[in-house]
């Protein structure tokens, strides 16, 4: 199985990458973001919950999309792999990953990671902002405190997977094909190893 992080703060452009990703080597994409933003639109219990949190630019707790996970894998037992996108955001979710992981004999083959500077960041969730309606990329204060969250309790995710020799960094800068070639060769060298 070919089991892909991709990881990189709000606005980093893993969503974009994500979706040429899982078309070129047939994966499935699980997004926290979006299994989140489908239980706010159903009005579930969680999706209620959740909402808050994600308006106000902040992580929502380990225990729910680590729920959210385990069983999107229990549902695609025949699955090529997964990219995981947007998760894990903390060092207890990657932990709960490789255990999950573990359960079908499986781990993940890589991080890749796409480096944008913040101000880039900005830039664009405030342009995306304009026509997708997300409450979170509504202004430019909240974007800042989304990018804090980052900082402080994401980040260190990279680190969790570079001392398990994993980690891979790309700059995120550019047109999205060049962005999506240099995250093929990276995957491709690991999938060499
Ligand atoms: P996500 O849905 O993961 O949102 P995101 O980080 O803002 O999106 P992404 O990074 O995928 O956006 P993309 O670059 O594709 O999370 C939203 C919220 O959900 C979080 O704040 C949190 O509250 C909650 N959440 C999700 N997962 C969680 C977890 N595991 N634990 C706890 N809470 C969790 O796109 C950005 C824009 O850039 C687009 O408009 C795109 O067109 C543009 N773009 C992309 N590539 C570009 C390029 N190369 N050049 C120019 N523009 C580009």
């Amino acid at each position: 199985m070919l089991n892909i992080v991709l990881f990189g703060p709000p606005g980093a452009g893993k969503g974009t990458q994500s979706q040429k990703l899982i078309q070129k080597y047939g994966l499935i994409h699980l997004s926290t973001g979006d299994l989140l933003r489908s239980e706010i639109a159903q009005g579930t219990e969680l999706g209620l919950k959740a909402k808050g949190l994600m308006d106000a630019g902040l992580l929502v707790p380990d225990e729910v999309v680590i729920g959210m996970i385990e069983s999107k894998l229990a549902q695609n037992p025949n699955a090529a792999g997964f990219i995981f996108d947007g998760f894990p955001r903390t060092v207890p979710q990657a932990e709960a990953l490789d255990q999950l992981l573990q359960k079908y004999d499986q781990g993940i083959s890589c991080m890749v990671a796409l480096e944008v500077p913040e101000e880039e960041l900005v830039k664009r969730l405030l342009l995306r902002g304009q026509t997708s309606g997300r409450p979170d990329d509504a202004d430019e204060v909240l974007i800042q405190k989304r990018v804090v969250e980052y900082n402080t309790k994401t980040a260190p995710v990279a680190n969790y997977y570079a001392q398990q020799n994993k980690f891979y960094a790309i700059n995120g800068i550019g047109e999205i094909d060049e962005i999506f070639n240099k995250s093929c060769e990276v995957i491709e060298a690991c999938q060499a190893v």
